[in-house]
């Protein structure tokens, strides 16, 4: 299976990435993006795509099959954080390396957590900030997602998976349960009885298992993965920032509410397109016959 590092040879050999992104940064206004960024210990970041405007965010603790330690999860929160405000950037993705996208929490570091010492400190708040972007997230998952990784998976708004994915929520067999939206966000995915099962017994499930269940979209050879999850974020990228942004609002409004009031809150986006110069475009350029020119405004 290819690493990241062959996998951006490969697109750079096809033009997909940019192989000189210094260069790239200062042509393109990222050199205060990237001299700002804090040095990342746990994590690699870059700009990719054809159009260099997917932020990709992989994340880079391989001895630790990628644990979630808390550096690591405020560096993910301060480099989505960075691309959400970065207008250049369509799409977020996040990765992890073959063998893992990541196999949960730091079990070490949180061996002797205590039930008021996470109730002070506020034990997990630094996802909020993940949670917060309003840009497209995508996870590219190879390898293990478990446990917290599977839950940073799901707060992702699609996931793409390589073949050989593993996906579980194993925390009960450590004596503990899911507590960044394990069991909260996969019932909605999959339903009830799944969800119960997978948390209740802590089995592991494949990417196979996981796109039937319709917790993943799509399946794909693990070369192929990061290709194609940068296709898919060039895609959206093509739309308008200022819609899509109103689209995945209006998407994640159908899971934290009942249908009237979703359907209410959908209506009142959709109303709020007509007030945008980007849907006066898109329907102009529709009749004209041409492709429409976003201005994200
Ligand atoms: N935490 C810390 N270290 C880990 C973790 C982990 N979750 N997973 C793997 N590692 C380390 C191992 O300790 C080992 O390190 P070392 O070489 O120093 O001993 C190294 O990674 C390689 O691991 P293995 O030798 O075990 O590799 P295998 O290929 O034999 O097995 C497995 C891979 C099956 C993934 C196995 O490592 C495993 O079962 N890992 C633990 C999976 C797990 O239980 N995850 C759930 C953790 S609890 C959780 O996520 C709670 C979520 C709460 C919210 C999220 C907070 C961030």
């Amino acid at each position: 299976m290819a690493s990241i590092g062959s996998v951006t040879r490969s697109l750079i050999s096809k033009t997909i990435l940019n192989p000189g992104r210094i260069a790239v940064v200062h042509n393109t206004g990222f050199i205060k993006f990237y001299s700002a960024a804090p040095n990342y210990e746990n994590i690699k970041i870059d700009v990719v795509g054809s159009k260099k405007n997917v932020g990709l965010i992989q994340l880079n603790r391989p001895k630790a099959l990628n644990a979630l330690c808390k550096p690591l999860i405020e560096e993910v929160g301060k480099a989505v954080k960075d691309f959400d405000a970065d207008d250049k950037i369509a799409g977020i993705i996040l990765t992890g390396n073959e063998k893992a996208f990541a196999a949960g929490a730091d079990i070490k570091e949180m061996q002797n957590n205590t039930y008021s010492g996470c109730q002070k400190t506020g034990f997990l708040a630094e996802w909020e900030i993940i949670t917060n972007c309003g840009k497209p997230l995508i996870a590219a998952v190879n390898g293990f997602a478990l446990g917290g990784g599977c839950e940073l998976a799901m707060l992702c708004d699609i996931i793409y998976a390589g073949e050989n994915a593993k996906f579980g929520q194993p925390e009960i067999a450590i004596g503990t349960i899911p507590g960044a939206g394990g069991t909260q966000r996969l019932p909605r995915y999959v339903g009830k009885s799944k969800a119960m099962e997978i948390v209740l017994t802590g089995n592991f499930f494949t990417a196979q298992e996981a796109e039937k269940m319709g917790l993943v979209s799509k399946v794909f050879p693990v070369d192929k993965l990061l290709e194609e999850t940068i296709k898919l974020a060039e895609k959206i990228g093509t739309h308008s920032p200022l819609i899509v942004k109103m689209a995945k609002q209006a998407v994640n409004q159908a899971f934290e509410t009942t249908l009237k009031s979703g359907l209410l809150y959908e209506k009142s986006l959709f109303y709020g397109t007509f007030a945008t110069d980007d849907r006066k475009e898109g329907m102009t350029a529709f009749v004209e016959k041409r492709p429409p020119n976003f201005k994200n405004e």
